[in-house]
């Protein structure tokens, strides 16, 4: 049987929809979230694409279910819905998640101030600051992020061909920096960003393999980071990220913002404590830092920090009924 009803708490992250579904959890199998993760995608995965496609979602939708601990210390585990699939890690959903689950005293952190959280991409700690009721900022100190390829060239249809470096920050994300034939995301309009990045995303997945050296089952590039200038004075740099088959992160990222601070850090442009404040496509800002210098099965890596905010936009009680030949959603592609 296929049907349920699902409470949801919807919001934002800096502007990228975050869907907190606060009942109809699934029962999964696996003792790690990453094992869970995948009993989700084999067994349960008609949940997601109800919940994330039109008509009830959209092509940026974006959410996740809070379960138990999956680890003795742990507070909550988080797992990411998207309309891309379970990804491994989201940054803007783990700062929307804790904030909706805070505020409507769905989460009590052991430690006042700082949450354990079990996601499928490993552990992340969060901090936050509640004032009133309300969360004022969410601070998560992400998963080990590295530089997993640097400078493959690629040659994709109208722009030529392009250098593009390839660094994890709790999924694998193709960075793309001005150069020759990309003058930046400034000189880009979001209709350029949807029609290039899956080009981009073919060229990389056929050339070049991506697969998590702890965790196999976290594998592929999946986004694409375009760079450029900044709108705010106070940021240090841009980026638009590209996701799913539509979707262009309204958030500056958090995944993204990690892989971006690995990239950095490996060309020496960034160092560990310093502030690195990273802006989205429509201007929304992350402060991003590299908290210490870790490794990953041998291979130099960061331990990144990212601060964002979120807000609650409402409820919502969603039906889906096997009945409705639309039950799953779509996507408009
Ligand atoms: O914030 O990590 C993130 C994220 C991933 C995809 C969209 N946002």
């Amino acid at each position: 049987m296929r049907k349920g009803t699902f409470f949801c708490i919807d919001g934002h992250t800096c502007g990228n929809p975050v869907r907190l579904i606060t009942s109809g959890h699934p029962y999964l199998r696996g003792h790690s979230m990453s094992e869970k993760r995948q009993d989700f995608l084999q067994n349960h995965d008609w949940i997601r694409q109800s919940l994330m496609f039109e008509p009830r979602g959209h092509d940026m939708m974006s959410g996740g279910f809070l379960y138990p601990p999956a680890s003795e210390d742990g507070d909550a585990s988080i797992l990411f819905v998207e309309t891309s699939g379970c990804l491994p890690m989201c940054g803007h959903g783990t700062i929307g998640i804790v904030t909706f689950a805070l505020e409507h005293g769905l989460l009590q952190a052991k430690t006042p101030g700082t949450l354990l959280l079990d996601t499928p991409a490993g552990r992340v700690q969060a901090t936050y600051l509640m004032q009133g009721g309300k969360v004022q900022w969410v601070k998560i100190y992400n998963v080990p992020a590295y530089l997993a390829h640097q400078s493959i060239s690629i040659t994709v249809p109208e722009l030529g061909e392009l250098s593009v470096d390839i660094a994890y920050g709790g999924n694998f994300y193709i960075i793309i920096e001005p150069q020759k034939n990309f003058k930046g995301i400034e000189h880009f309009n979001a209709a350029d960003i949807l029609k290039h990045s899956p080009r981009v995303r073919d060229a990389i997945n056929s050339k070049v393999q991506c697969i998590h050296p702890i965790d196999p089952s976290v594998q592929g590039a999946s986004h694409v980071l375009w760079c450029g200038a900044p709108q705010n004075t106070n940021s240090h740099a841009a980026n638009a990220v590209f996701y799913g088959d539509k979707a262009i992160d309204r958030s500056p990222c958090g995944t993204g913002t990690s892989a971006r601070m690995a990239q950095l850090f490996s060309q020496g442009k960034l160092t560990p404590g310093e502030e690195f404040i990273h802006e989205s496509y429509i201007g929304s800002q992350f402060v991003g830092c590299i908290e210490k210098i870790v490794e990953v099965a041998g291979i130099p890596a960061i331990l990144p920090s990212i601060r964002g905010w979120s807000r609650v936009t409402g409820t919502s009680t969603i039906t889906v009924d096997d009945d409705d030949p639309y039950a799953f959603g779509f996507q408009v592609i």
